[in-house]
């Protein structure tokens, strides 16, 4: 993997977002999901490499395309793995609420940790945190300790929450220690990344959102020099949610076990989920987000915002991309 698969990747984030974006608003999540899957895959058939799927769209008979395992690219060049959430928020891309984009990571053959989907509990803080707060601390200590390592006070930390009854408990602790919570419906690698940046107003992500976004969230987070933590969740008890209806602990463990996973309980660190010496992490916004702007129809254009982050060149680059249309008579600067 060379740095020139940066500039594919971006269109390959850029096409899936315009794909669909063309569905916000409308209500309908699955179309929206299948329209980025559809331009993701396309656009990644041209990229020179052999790519395979680790994290996608769920099993081959569950899944017609972007499944796990699904071999993508022209299948000549370097391998490369890949983790992919084509419309990462698909419930906010339906609604047209912010926070909805196409994302993937990147690596070498066995870069990415093949994440079961199962949930996940997370603990994204900014650099200068990182090594510091610790997932098995308690949330009223690691609030004690970012507010140390970043300078403000309790009252000034704002810790993302995704709003969910399991999270009660954990909510009530934060507003106890006399910090802010910010909780969100949808979305939580968008949340994890803000993370890595300053200025973006929020100082850590806790909380239990999916797996395999946790993978996704790592590679950026390890790039960036961020803390990402995450710990599978395998007990219902915990989890709280409707998926998992019917579903017993002993039955998670096990499949777990099946998948390879001996350790559940272990806790894994930014650079074992994203182990690669190389690792691309790429999202272009669908709605808008917190830090790049989603899809924009204009008469004579469309515009794109997205983040590629790489390790290959220790860069985050925030780009902005005119897609002219054919017979474009005036495309204006902004
Ligand atoms: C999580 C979170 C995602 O969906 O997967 C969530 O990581 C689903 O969680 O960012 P629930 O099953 O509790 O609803 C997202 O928010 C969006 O895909």
């Amino acid at each position: 993997m060379d740095r020139t698969i940066i500039q594919e990747l971006l269109e390959v984030v850029e096409q899936a977002a315009i794909a669909s974006a063309h569905l916000t608003g409308h209500g309908k999540k699955n179309e929206a999901d299948q329209a980025a899957v559809e331009a993701m895959r396309q656009r990644m058939g041209l990229i020179a490499m052999q790519g395979r799927i680790v994290i996608g769209e769920g099993e081959r008979d569950e899944a017609p395309m972007l499944y796990i395992g699904e071999e993508v690219g022209s299948g000549s060049g370097p391998g490369v793995d890949f983790a992919v959430d084509p419309c990462e928020g698909t419930n906010l891309c339906a609604n047209a609420q912010d926070g909805s984009m196409a994302v993937l990571a990147a690596s070498e053959r066995g870069g990415l940790f093949n994440a079961p989907d199962f949930y996940m509990n997370k603990l994204a803080a900014p650099p200068s945190a990182k090594g510091k707060v610790d997932i098995r601390k308690s949330a009223t200590e690691n609030l004690r300790i970012l507010s140390e390592c970043l300078g403000l006070g309790m009252d000034e930390l704002v810790i993302v929450c995704m709003d969910r009854a399991r999270h009660k408990g954990l909510i009530a602790e934060i507003r106890e220690a006399g910090a802010r919570v910010k909780p969100i419906s949808d979305g939580d690698v968008s949340a994890a990344i803000a993370c890595g940046f300053e200025g973006t107003g929020t100082h850590a992500l806790m909380g239990i959102g999916a797996a395999p976004e946790g993978v996704i969230s790592a590679a950026a987070m390890r790039c960036l020099g961020g803390h990402f933590q995450g710990q599978l969740v395998y007990d219902p008890a915990v989890a709280q949610t409707k998926e998992w209806e019917g579903l017993t602990r002993e039955g998670n463990l096990a499949r777990l076990s099946e998948m390879g996973i001996t350790e559940p309980d272990r806790v894994y660190e930014a650079d074992e989920l994203a182990s690669g010496n190389h690792v691309v992490f790429a999202a272009s916004g669908i709605t808008d987000g917190l830090l790049f702007k989603g899809v924009k129809f204009e008469r004579d254009c469309t515009r794109t915002s997205s983040l590629i982050i790489s390790s290959l060149d220790s860069s985050a680059r925030f780009i902005d991309t005119v897609h002219i249309k054919p017979g474009a008579k005036r495309v204006a600067l902004s």
